[in-house]
């Protein structure tokens, strides 16, 4: 298993290289059906994001949420299909050494990479709250990207460095040395997050971008803008983090409320998708068991 997921990080290493005009597509997966559909649905990576992982484990998040938690859910996501996974791990868990051991596992477990951001310990979700928030100094951080950056076992695991200098309100400079100093210390590819729902710092990150180093983007704040729009403005990747459990919930809600409203089952079953449908899937898992 771990010999084919190894693959995965220099599959996704490749496409980020050799992309044409459009950004490569991952999508939040948070358990291994949800990454067998994207796979099927044909996107380019999973997204492991600390907050869908935290909300399915009813937790908030911040930092509550531990490694051995994310690792164990990146294992068997990873396992169950080969679409190239990317976990979120927020600030690495604290320390230089909780980050090392954090990519060091990772990067040991056929994981295709890792996102760390800059966010002091402990994080809370870049949409929580408005205004200032603390952040590890520039140095600090860059500093734990080298040092992560000499920890992996694959040299192909790709990572993403990530600032919240914009949510933090620091301003464009501060994100965009930030970005730069990142991506000096051995980033492979730089997130700059914004929730701005205009896109006007996702634009002007893109404009003022000049390094070499890929631009990723998480446009939860700006679905208006396509993947075309984003590849136009510059970005390699976009990370859809967080739609599909959202979907998730909706569709649960709804089906809740169908039972619940008395008629039973009846309605609901002409919306969801058949029993069959189901079964093909799952017997597809069994029978699509991966051997290295
Ligand atoms: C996540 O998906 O957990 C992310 C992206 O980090 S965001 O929720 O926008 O912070
Ligand atoms: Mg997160």
């Amino acid at each position: 298993m771990t010999a084919l997921k190894v693959g995965a990080a220099a599959r996704l290493r490749h496409a980020v290289m050799t992309r044409s005009e459009l950004p490569l597509a991952l999508v939040g997966v948070h358990n291994p059906l949800v990454s067998r559909l994207a796979e099927r649905a044909g996107f380019d990576g999973g997204w492991l994001s600390s907050l869908e992982m935290s909300a399915v484990h009813g937790l908030p998040d911040r930092n509550l949420l531990g490694f051995a938690e994310m690792l164990a859910a990146a294992r068997s996501i990873a396992a169950a299909s080969d679409l190239p996974l990317i976990v979120d791990a927020d600030n690495g868990y604290g320390t230089n050494e909780t980050a090392v051991r954090a990519v060091r596992e990772l990067s040991g477990s056929g994981i295709a990479g890792a996102c760390i951001e800059d966010s002091a310990f402990p994080k809370r979700n870049s949409f929580l709250g408005a205004g200032a928030r603390d952040l590890e100094e520039p140095e600090e951080f860059a500093e734990k990207i080298a040092d992560v950056a000499g920890a992996r076992v694959d040299p192909d695991f790709l990572l993403i460095a990530r600032t919240e200098a914009l949510i933090a309100q620091e301003g464009m400079d501060s994100a965009i040395a930030r970005a730069t100093r990142y991506a000096e210390a051995g980033a492979d590819m730089v997130l700059l997050h914004t929730r701005l729902k205009d896109a006007s710092e996702a634009i002007e990150v893109a404009r003022q971008w000049t390094s070499p180093t890929p631009l990723v983007t998480v446009p939860t704040a700006f679905p208006h803008l396509s993947l075309r729009a984003l590849g136009r403005l510059g970005y390699s990747m976009a990370i859809y983090a967080n739609q599909l459990l959202r979907a998730t919930v909706w569709g649960v809600e709804q089906a809740l409320a169908s039972i619940r409203s008395g008629e039973g089952a009846e309605q609901l079953e002409r919306r969801i998708i058949p029993m069959g449908a189901l079964l093909e899937i799952s017997e597809g898992f069994r029978t699509a068991e991966r051997q290295p």
